[in-house]
């Protein structure tokens, strides 16, 4: 049976889910869903709603008997049932830490960026520059946690692929990082140049462009 992946052309969480496959040299297929231009993911595909019906977001997973939505829940799969290449580190406390890691990079970085989306008009207001405050104290936190570590969590992880992405589109609104913080810089390019992530960055990329929309400078090419 054909694993297939269910994702948008502009998924943070999607892409999450095909860098980690990839590393993990799974062989899936990958199914974009409808995504209009006005970032609406209308309508919905079939296979979202049936494995996703109350969320109705991507990603999903579906491979062999089991079928996922969530791109965290969705890790922990892929750990499980292709150990080879491992994306969590070794001994139960790192694997603690690092998925503590991960899931701060989901939910309290990036609802900073996502309240960016709603106010890119004006962001000299209060509320944008709260959000960009935020983000940059996270960067702050995350440059302390790189000193004598190439990767968040020790060796590369899913952290480091949940929070790349997150950096991404935290760039795309305008809360990118900056000098302030050259450890994570280096660790972005680290990051960035894994074959597994530019193969699927730059299609994203690619798909922006083709829209006439803004691309982050550190990934012009
Ligand atoms: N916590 C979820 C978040 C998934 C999510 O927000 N998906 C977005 C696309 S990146 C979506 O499907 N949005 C469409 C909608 O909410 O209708 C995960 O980690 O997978």
């Amino acid at each position: 049976m054909t694993t297939r992946i269910y994702s948008g052309p502009l998924s943070m969480f999607g892409a999450k889910v095909e860098i980690a496959a990839r590393e993990k040299g799974v062989a899936f297929e990958l199914v974009m869903v409808p995504f209009t231009t006005d970032d609406a993911y209308e309508p919905k595909h079939p296979e979202v709603l049936r494995v996703n019906p109350v969320k109705r977001q991507v990603p999903v997973l579906v491979d062999e008997e089991v079928a996922l939505f969530d791109s965290t829940q969705i890790f922990e799969y892929l750990e499980d049932r292709y150990p080879q290449a491992p994306l969590w580190p070794e001994g139960v406390a790192d694997r603690a830490r690092a998925r503590q890691l991960e899931q701060q990079s989901d939910e309290v970085f990036f609802p900073n960026v996502i309240r960016l989306f709603g106010l890119q008009d004006d962001m000299q207001a209060a509320p944008a520059l709260a959000a960009c405050a935020a983000c940059a104290r996270f960067y702050d936190e995350m440059e302390a946690l790189l000193a004598g570590r190439d990767f968040l969590a020790g060796p590369y992880s899913f952290a480091d692929i949940g929070f790349y992405m997150a950096c991404v589109f935290a760039d795309r609104k305008g809360a990118g990082m900056t000098d302030a913080t050259p450890r994570l810089i280096d660790w972005r390019t680290r990051v960035g140049e894994r074959p597994a992530v530019r193969a699927v960055v730059e299609p994203m990329m690619g798909f922006l462009a083709s829209q006439g929309r803004g691309v982050p400078a550190f990934l012009q090419r």
